[in-house]
C-alpha cells in the first residue's frame, strides 16, 4: 500500500484566502442571514443560529464552488499533475454524509468566529451544532465511504462530481418500544435544507417504459411512455488545505407534464395529479436494505433515474469544454465514470444509447468510449445481494436499455467463445442474461453488466478482492486476466480523528505536530510515545474524558447509569447475522452467568455498548435487537452483578452518534464470520481513536493487524479456509454444544426463557437457528471469542500495558486514509495512464 500522495494532490496549490478576509465576510454573511431568519422566526432560537450559520458558510463555500468550476474547466492548467487529470464522477444511490457545520467551519478555519458570533445572540456553538440533523441518504458503510470520498477528493484538488439522489426521508429513524425496533420516516429536511444550492437550469429528462421503434435509416428511436424530469440540488464538499471543493450533485424527480387540467376541472384531483405523485414516489425512501438486494421496480426506476441525469449531465459538460472540436471522441479519455457496486450499473447501457441514439455514434466507437469511462467497485460477497432483475421487469421500464444490453451480451459471448471454445456452461454461467434454466424467471444480471463494461474492476480490502477473484467472479477473472485489483478502503482524518476527537488531536498536535491531517502516515511517528509514560498518562486521561461524555450521553438516552472506568466494549454497525451481533451476546449471557457463580473473583468491570439498525423485513435480525434488549434488562437490574457488567443498546444509530461513540471505546468489537466482511470501516475508526480491537481475520482487520503487529490486537476465530473447510465437511453446530457445558448453559438460559419472562417461544427461532444451521459459525467460534475475551480483561487490568497497545493502535492506522485510497484509485482507475 506504498503510494506517495504528492503526486496525487492535484490542485492544491491554490492560495487560501487570509483569515481575516473569511472573518469579515463571514461576519456579514451571518448578520444578514440571522436577520432573514429571525424574520420569520417567532423568537431567537438554536435552530434559528444554525440556519443562518449555515447559509452563511455556504455563501463562503459557493465561492470556492464557481473558483474550483473555473479551474477544472481548463483542462490543460493542471498544475504539477504527472498526467492528464480526468475528472471523476462518483456514482452511488447512497452517501451518508452526516452533519455539515462542523465540518464546514473546520475547512473554513472560522469555528471561533462563528463561536463568538454565536455568542453575541446568547446562543452555544456546541448546542447549536448538535440541532444540525444528519443527513443519512446511506444504510451503512458504503454509504458513509461515499462521504469519505468525496471529502478526499475536495483535500487532493481531484476534479469530481458525486452523483447521487435526494431522497426526502433518509435512513429510517429508530425507535426501541417493549424492547422491539420500530421505524419510523427520517424526515431530515424538516428544517430546511440551507446547505443545498437549486439549480433550476440543470434539467435533463428521463423516460420509462414506452417501445422502440426503428426508421427508414435503421436508426431506433426509444418512446417512453413516461416522462420524468431531473432537478439539480448542489452541496458542496470543502477541502481542508485549500480553497478546493468538491460537489454532490443529487437529482430531484419531477413528472415532465403539468397536472391534467381536464381531470381536474371535472373534480378528479386524484387522477389530475396521478403522473406527478408516480414522479414524486421516486423521491421518497432510500431503501433500508444494507447488503441484500431490495428487488423492487421503484428501486430500478430510482436507479436508472440516477444514472440517465447523471450521465447526461456528464455530456453536456464535456461538450461545453471540450468544445466542437473534439467533441465526444474524448469523453472517455477526459472523464472516468465510477460505479458504487452495482446499483448505478445501468450507466453502461444508458452511456450506451446517449452516444447511440442522442449523439449518433457508431458501436464501436461508443463502446471503446465507455470501456474508457467505466469503472466499478464490488463491496460484497453475500450471494444475496448481488443485484438481478427480471427481465419482464426490465423490458417494460427500460425497453432499449434491455436491447443494448442483449447486443452487449451477443458481442461478449462471442468473445468468451473464440477464447474458451467448446466449454457452453462457461457461457451460460457468465452471460449478462440469467436464463433461468431451474424453472426460475430469466434475469437480468447487474455485476455482470459492470464487469465486462468496465475497464478496472476492484474489492475493497486484500481478503475480499482475493476471494472475489476466487469466488463469485472466478470466471470473469479468467477472461479478463488483469482488469481485477484490490483497492483497501479507508477514512477520512479530517471527521473521524480531528472533529470527532478534538482532545486526542490536540496531544497529538503536540507530540507530532498538525501534519497528520493531510498525511496520515505520519503518526508513524507516534510510535516511541508508546512507551513514554507521561504520554499514556495523557492519553488515557483523553479517552477517560471521552468515555464520560459517552456515560452522560447514555443516562440521558436510556436512562442506565455506567461506569467510565469500566472497559468500554462496542459493536456499532448494522445488525447481519454475519456480524454476529448474537454472539456478542452469547458472551455477555456466559459472563453474567460466570459472575453469578463465582461473584468474589476479580472482574474486570466492563460496559457492553451495542447500536445499530434492522433491516424493517429481516425477521432474524430483529430478533438479536430484541435478544439484546431482554439480556440487558436483566444482567442490569440483577444486584449480584452490580458495576461488574452493563449492556447498554444506543437506539437509533447514525453518523453522529458514532462521533460520540467512537472516541470513548476501550474495545472494538469487529467480529464477522472470515470471509464475509467485505473490509469493514468501523474497524478503522476505533483503531484511530485508540481502541484496541477484538477481531476476526477478515476485511480490513488483517490489513491492520498487519500494519500495527498481530500482538497489538486479539485475534481470534476460524480462518477463511478452515470455514470452507467445516462447511465442505458437513457442519454441526450441535457438536459444540456437547462438548461445552458453558455454552449449553448459555443457549439453554436464552431457549428457556430466562430473560423473555419465562417466554420460551420468543428466541426458538433464533435457538433453533444456532443448533440448526449456525450459517455463520457462531456455535464454532464461540470458545475462542471467550477466551479472547479474558485476554482482553487482563490485559485491562494492567492499564499502562492497554495504554501502550491503544497508542500502537493509533500510530499503525497511517494507511487508513480514504486519501491513500483515493490516491490508489487516481493512479490505477481514474488516470489517463491507468488506461493503457
Ligand atoms: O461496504 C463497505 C464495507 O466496508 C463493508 O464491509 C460492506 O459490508 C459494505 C446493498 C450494500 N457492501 N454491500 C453493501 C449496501 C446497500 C445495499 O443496498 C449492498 N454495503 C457493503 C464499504 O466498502
Amino acid at each position: 500500500m506504498q503510494i506517495s500522495q504528492s503526486n496525487t494532490r492535484l490542485k492544491g496549490a491554490m492560495p487560501m484566502t487570509t483569515p481575516s478576509d473569511s472573518a469579515l465576510r463571514i461576519t456579514e454573511q451571518f448578520a444578514q442571514a440571522y436577520g432573514r431568519e429571525l424574520a420569520q422566526a417567532a423568537q431567537p432560537t438554536a435552530a434559528v443560529a444554525l440556519r443562518a450559520a449555515a447559509t452563511a458558510a455556504r455563501a463562503l463555500l459557493a465561492e470556492r464552488w464557481a473558483q474550483t468550476q473555473a479551474q477544472d474547466a481548463v483542462r490543460d492548467s493542471v498544475p504539477g499533475a504527472a498526467h492528464p487529470v480526468r475528472r471523476v464522477h462518483y456514482l452511488s444511490m447512497e452517501f451518508l454524509m452526516g452533519r455539515a457545520l462542523t465540518n464546514a467551519l473546520a475547512a473554513l478555519g472560522l469555528e471561533p468566529e462563528l463561536s463568538r458570533l454565536l455568542a453575541a445572540q446568547g446562543q452555544q456553538l456546541g448546542n447549536v451544532l448538535e440541532r444540525e440533523p444528519d443527513a443519512a441518504l446511506g444504510n451503512g458503510g458504503l454509504g458513509r465511504l461515499a462521504a469519505c470520498f468525496l471529502d478526499s477528493f475536495a483535500e487532493l484538488g481531484l476534479p469530481s462530481f458525486g452523483y447521487g439522489l435526494r431522497y426526502q426521508y433518509g435512513m429510517f429513524a429508530q425507535a426501541i418500544q417493549d424492547g422491539r425496533q420500530v421505524e419510523a420516516p427520517d424526515d431530515w429536511m424538516r428544517l430546511g435544507q440551507p446547505w443545498e444550492v437549486a439549480r433550476a437550469e440543470l434539467r435533463y429528462p428521463v423516460g420509462f417504459g414506452g417501445r422502440v421503434t426503428v426508421d427508414e435509416a435503421g436508426q431506433r428511436h426509444w418512446q417512453p411512455a413516461e416522462q420524468l424530469e431531473a432537478q439539480a440540488f448542489d452541496f458542496i464538499v470543502p477541502a481542508h488545505h485549500s480553497e478546493r471543493v468538491s460537489t454532490l450533485r443529487q437529482w430531484h424527480a419531477t413528472a415532465a407534464a403539468p397536472i391534467d387540467f381536464k381531470a381536474f376541472c371535472a373534480g378528479d384531483y386524484a387522477g389530475a395529479a396521478r403522473h406527478r405523485v408516480a414522479a414524486d414516489a421516486l423521491n421518497w425512501v432510500l431503501y433500508p436494505d444494507d447488503s441484500s438486494e431490495a428487488g423492487r421496480e421503484l428501486r430500478l426506476k430510482q436507479e436508472a433515474f440516477l444514472v440517465s441525469a447523471s450521465l447526461q449531465d456528464v455530456i453536456a459538460r464535456h461538450l461545453r469544454e471540450a468544445g466542437s472540436l473534439d467533441g465526444l471522441a474524448t469523453l472517455g479519455l477526459a472523464n472516468a465514470i465510477h460505479l458504487n457496486d452495482t446499483h448505478p450499473a445501468l450507466a453502461p447501457a444508458e452511456l450506451m444509447r446517449l452516444l447511440l441514439d442522442e449523439h449518433g455514434l457508431g458501436w464501436d466507437e461508443a463502446w471503446k468510449i465507455t470501456r474508457q469511462a467505466v469503472s466499478y467497485t464490488n463491496h460484497t460477497l453475500m450471494p444475496e445481494a448481488l443485484e438481478t432483475w427480471s427481465l419482464s421487469l426490465f423490458e417494460a421500464l427500460l425497453p432499449r436499455h434491455l436491447e443494448i444490453i442483449y447486443e452487449i451480451n451477443a458481442r461478449f459471448l462471442a468473445e468468451v467463445k473464440a477464447k474458451f471454445p467448446g466449454d457452453d456452461a462457461l457461457l451460460a454461467r457468465v452471460s449478462l442474461i440469467d436464463e433461468g434454466r431451474n424453472g426460475g424467471e430469466r434475469r437480468v444480471r447487474m455485476a455482470a453488466l459492470a464487469i465486462v463494461a468496465s475497464h478496472r474492476v476492484n474489492g475493497v480490502a486484500a481478503l475480499h478482492s482475493e476471494l472475489m477473484v476466487q469466488t463469485i467472479f472466478a470466471d470473469y477473472a479468467a477472461i479478463f486476466p488483469g482488469r481485477f485489483h484490490n483497492v483497501t478502503n479507508g477514512v477520512t482524518p479530517r471527521r473521524w480523528l480531528q472533529q470527532a476527537n478534538p482532545q486526542l488531536s490536540t496531544l497529538l498536535d503536540a507530540r507530532i505536530g498538525k501534519g497528520w491531517r493531510q498525511d496520515l502516515a505520519l503518526l508513524r511517528s507516534l510510535t516511541p510515545a508508546a512507551s513514554d509514560a507521561a504520554f499514556r498518562q495523557q492519553f488515557q486521561a483523553v479517552k477517560l474524558a471521552n468515555k464520560q461524555g459517552l456515560a452522560d450521553l447514555i443516562r440521558r438516552e436510556i436512562g442506565v447509569q455506567v461506569d467510565p472506568s469500566s472497559l468500554f466494549d462496542v459493536q456499532i454497525k448494522r445488525i447481519h447475522e454475519y456480524k454476529r451481533q448474537l454472539l456478542n451476546i452469547l458472551h455477555v449471557v456466559a459472563r453474567y452467568q460466570a459472575i453469578i457463580a463465582n461473584p468474589d473473583a476479580a472482574w474486570v468491570p466492563r460496559t457492553v455498548i451495542i447500536a445499530g439498525k434492522a433491516a424493517s423485513a429481516y425477521v432474524m435480525a430483529k430478533s438479536i435487537i430484541q435478544l439484546a434488549h431482554d439480556v440487558a434488562r436483566v444482567v442490569n437490574s440483577d444486584p449480584r452483578i452490580g458495576d461488574k457488567l452493563k449492556l447498554v443498546y444506543l437506539p437509533n444509530y447514525g453518523v453522529s452518534l458514532a462521533e460520540v461513540i467512537i472516541p470513548a471505546a476501550d474495545l472494538s468489537e469487529q467480529i464477522s464470520t472470515a470471509g464475509t466482511e467485505a473490509s469493514g470501516t468501523g474497524n478503522m475508526k476505533f483503531a484511530l481513536n485508540g481502541a484496541l480491537t477484538i477481531g476476526t481475520w477478515d476485511g480490513a482487520n488483517i490489513e491492520m493487524a498487519e500494519a500495527m503487529g498481530e500482538e497489538n490486537m486479539f485475534v481470534f476465530g476460524l480462518r477463511t479456509e478452515a470455514v470452507a473447510q467445516i462447511k465442505a465437511l458437513g457442519y454441526d453446530p450441535r457438536l459444540y454444544m456437547e462438548q461445552s457445558a458453558q455454552l449449553r448453559r448459555v443457549i439453554e438460559s436464552i431457549a428457556g426463557g430466562e430473560f423473555s419472562s419465562g417466554d420460551a417461544g420468543r428466541y426458538r427461532a433464533l435457538t433453533e437457528m444456532l443448533l440448526n444451521r449456525d450459517n455463520y459459525l457462531l456455535m464454532a467460534d464461540f470458545a475462542a471469542y471467550v477466551d479472547k475475551q479474558l485476554e482482553v480483561d487482563a490485559l485491562y487490568a494492567q492499564p499502562e500495558a492497554w495504554a501502550a497497545k491503544a497508542v500502537l493502535n493509533v500510530a499503525g492506522m497511517g494507511d487508513f486514509s480514504s486519501d491513500r485510497t483515493i490516491a490508489e484509485y487516481v493512479d490505477r482507475v481514474w488516470s489517463v495512464a491507468s488506461l493503457g
